[in-house]
């Protein structure tokens, strides 16, 4: 049975990723940092405890911040693959937290990378970079397209993938970077101008809420789905060599176009709902990502599966699944929690 090491498993690609593997029968070791709240609710569908002979989910408190703790739980683990996505991931929030972004997203990667040059452990890194890093390039982006960051997450990240391509080099060590475009989902997090949006237009529409506020929409994103994505991280550390890939689905839409589309599904006219709040807008915006993934077409075999629209009809059918329980529960006088104060 091969094992993997999972950064970043509480997330939406981790928890992909984590029924991906399982599915393949890896055993699988994810980090996890401590909250004073539950933090696992996309894995728990996963997660059997730790007695249960058939228990193939192994979690371990940690943080990236911390390099001894990574050292000694890789040496421990000894796992086969490791897929790094484990980061502060929201570009938004990093000009908030430049400091803290450049630690977590940028420094931890370094961390895991020397946590394998030291222990000396056989085994495969993946590294989630982004199509941030392009930024101001203009699009369509490919592997070739040079890096201009618009923002601290994006210079983070463009600092984790030289240090792959590092020790790549240096090092000898099996160590790829995937070039992942936006990739949203039912799981993906509510502050995430996709999820935000579904979330809101299924909630107005059985009168939850009254208004949507949003930043910039004209910005353009190549949008697919999780799912589809996490297969091409795991295809990319089974091949020969160690590679970078751009994944992608080549498909092109603004948020206004996103917008547009989940009201009109929803018979409602969004002009009626959403205004625009500054505090949305960011300091430096990327204006335009589109992918070119025929690399990872012609040697990885990877294509997407799911279209726009059917990742569209996917997150506002999960929504307004989400929406009804809310109103059911209010209507018999319950007060339903989970209402996010900073979305
Ligand atoms: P996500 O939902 O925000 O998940 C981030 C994960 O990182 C969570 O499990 C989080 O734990 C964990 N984490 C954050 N800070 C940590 C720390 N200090 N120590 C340990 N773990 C920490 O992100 P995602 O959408 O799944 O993305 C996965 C990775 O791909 C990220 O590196 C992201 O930057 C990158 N990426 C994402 C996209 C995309 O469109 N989704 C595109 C390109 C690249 P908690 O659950 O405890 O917060
Ligand atoms: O959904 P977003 O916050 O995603 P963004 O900034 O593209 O970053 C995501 O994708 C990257 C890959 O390209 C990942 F590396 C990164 O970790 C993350 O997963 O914003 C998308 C667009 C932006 O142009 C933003 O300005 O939507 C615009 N937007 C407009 N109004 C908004 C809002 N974004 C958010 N989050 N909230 C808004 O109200």
């Amino acid at each position: 049975m091969k094992k993997a090491f999972i950064t970043g498993i509480t997330g939406q690609d981790g928890s992909y990723l984590a029924e991906l593997l399982l599915d393949k029968c890896y055993e699988i070791h994810g980090l996890i940092r401590r909250s004073s709240s539950f933090n696992t609710e996309r894995i728990d569908h996963l997660y059997k405890d730790f007695h249960d002979p058939e228990a193939r989910i192994y979690l371990h408190y940690g943080d990236l911040s911390i390099s001894g703790q990574l050292t000694d739980m890789l040496y421990d683990i000894s796992p086969d693959e490791i897929y790094h996505l484990g980061a502060q991931s929201h570009v938004r929030v990093s000009f908030d937290m430049p400091e803290y972004t450049g630690d977590v997203t940028g420094l931890g990667t370094l961390r895991l990378l020397e946590a394998i040059r030291k222990t000396g452990i056989k085994t495969r890194f993946y590294q989630a970079s982004s199509s941030e890093m392009f930024g101001a390039s203009p699009p369509p982006q490919n592997e070739s397209t040079p890096f201009q960051p618009r923002s601290p997450y994006a210079a983070a990240k463009v600092y984790a993938y030289h240090m792959v391509q590092n020790y790549r080099d240096a090092y000898k060590l099996f160590a790829c970077n995937g070039i992942l475009f936006n990739h949203e989902s039912p799981r993906r997090g509510e502050t995430f101008v996709t999820h935000k949006v579904t979330r809101a237009a299924t909630r107005i529409k059985l009168n939850l809420q009254e208004k949507l506020y949003l930043g910039n929409m004209e910005a353009k994103r190549d949008w697919g789905f999780a799912g589809d994505y996490v297969e091409a991280m795991w295809l990319m550390l089974q091949q020969d060599t160690p590679d970078d890939y751009v994944i992608a689905t080549g498909e092109t839409h603004s948020v206004r176009e996103f917008v547009e589309r989940v009201f009109q599904k929803l018979e409602l006219d969004y002009e009626k709902y959403v205004s625009i709040d500054s505090r949305y807008f960011r300091p430096t915006e990327v204006d335009a990502l589109l992918g070119d993934a025929s690399k990872a077409r012609t040697k990885l075999g990877w294509q997407p599966k799911v279209t726009f629209e059917q990742l569209i009809d996917m997150m506002v059918k999960a929504d307004m699944e989400l929406a009804e329980k809310e109103k059911t529960l209010l209507d018999a006088g319950y007060r339903p929690k989970g209402n996010n104060c900073m979305i």
